[in-house]
């Protein structure tokens, strides 16, 4: 039996240059609390994305939750159906009702044509995800969002690097967060961000993940401990030297992907967007049964049997989890591509070390379809 494949598989530096990271803790015996690990990766993310201020996090959720509070959102947000749950987890932590709105077929983001009629005078925010690191039509959102008065905080978990003609995705709405969780394009082992564009912003959210303590004696306001540690800094900067070459490998894989896949009836992928650069975080493809002869759920089990972990994200949609199902903006029917995409959808596995050979065998599963008399 071959090793398992799984849908993704982190990136680490070799060893030894950890080794010389954790060395410099082991002497200086600053572990956490904004150490200098963390006001060094600050900077060079600030330098390396092309944003203006960032405050780390030790995980994504944890910045989402603070992100909300921030900007103190209440009542309603609207949000995709589409994706991980925990940006709306988050919304439900902050005693916030989520609002699902449908997703546009191209992109699998947000569609800005369905979220107007979904504003009540409840609305506080709109928060989309750039699903995949593809990104949403911020343009739109934002102008939405600044016609009624609405902010922005973009879950953009996936979108590590991603730009939109040669800006930062992160630069727009109010705020964005990031994730450096395990499975993303860059780890920290568990890790994120909350990218704002003021000062005093970044204070008050640097506040916020610290308790709200400014000094020895001295709360201004009620936070919470979401600090990143100087192990989980550290690997962020070793990452650093290797982002550039990782994105291209995964790339590169991308594109081996879509040669191989592209003429087979029934199978079909989210493109690049013009004046974009991606980060090829995953491959999703969507199966259309009809066309193709098989399910979705066929080809998952099929690459089980090979020792091939691929994932269904984003099956299913986070408003059909018992906690979300019965909002009415959940019900069935009501937001039909979501419902169609997440039966359709299979992410194949994507990161830098997966071999040649591995892609060619994941084409050839694909391309094992039925004879035409079993469709
Ligand atoms: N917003 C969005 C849009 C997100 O996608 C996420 C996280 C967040 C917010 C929240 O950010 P964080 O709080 O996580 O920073 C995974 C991740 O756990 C989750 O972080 C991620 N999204 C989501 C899309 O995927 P699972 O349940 O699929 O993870 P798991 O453990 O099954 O991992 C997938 C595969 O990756 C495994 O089969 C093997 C491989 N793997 C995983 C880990 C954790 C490894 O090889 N090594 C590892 O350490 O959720």
């Amino acid at each position: 039996m071959t090793n398992p494949i799984y849908v993704t598989r982190p990136f680490l530096p070799p060893l030894e240059e950890f080794t010389e990271y954790l060395e410099k803790i082991w002497d200086s015996h600053i572990l956490t609390n904004g150490g200098p690990f963390h006001q060094e990766l600050e900077q060079k993310l600030c330098e390396y994305l092309g944003v203006k201020y960032i405050s780390l996090f030790s995980n994504g959720t944890l910045a989402l939750l603070t992100a909300l509070q921030a900007l103190r959102i209440t009542g309603e947000v609207i949000t995709t159906p589409y994706s991980f749950v925990a940006a709306t987890h988050a919304l439900w932590w902050n005693n916030i009702k989520p609002v699902f709105t449908d997703i546009e077929p191209e992109t699998l983001n947000l569609d800005p044509d369905k979220i107007e009629s979904a504003i009540t005078p409840q609305t506080t925010a709109i928060l989309p995800v750039h699903v995949y690191g593809n990104p949403c039509d911020t343009e739109r959102i934002d102008e939405i969002a600044e016609r009624y008065g609405l902010k922005v905080i973009y879950d953009a978990a996936h979108a590590f690097g991603v730009k939109i003609a040669g800006t930062s995705v992160a630069n727009f709405g109010d705020l964005s967060v990031l994730s450096f969780h395990a499975t993303k394009v860059f780890n920290t082992f568990e890790g994120g961000a909350i990218i704002c564009h003021d000062e005093n912003t970044k204070k008050h959210i640097d506040q916020l993940k610290n308790f709200g303590i400014i000094n020895e004696t001295t709360v201004v306001t009620p936070g919470i401990n979401a600090k990143i540690n100087e192990f989980q800094a550290a690997l962020g900067l070793l990452q650093l030297k290797y982002i550039d070459v990782a994105v291209d490998k995964r790339k590169q894989i991308t594109e081996t992907y879509r040669a191989a896949l592209g003429d087979i009836p029934g199978i079909s992928f989210i493109w690049d967007q013009p004046d974009v650069k991606h980060n090829y975080a995953y491959f999703p493809i969507l199966i259309n049964p009809k066309e193709f002869g098989k399910t979705r759920d066929e080809v998952y089990e099929e690459f089980k049997t090979n020792n091939i972990f691929c994932r269904r994200y984003f099956y299913p949609l986070i408003s059909q989890y018992p906690m979300y199902c019965n909002l009415e903006s959940a019900q069935r029917g009501r937001m039909p591509v979501a419902e169609k995409i997440t039966q359709e959808v299979l992410c194949l596995p994507i990161y830098p070390d997966l071999g040649a050979e591995d892609v060619r065998n994941i084409c050839n599963i694909v391309h094992e379809r039925p004879s035409p008399h079993r469709r």
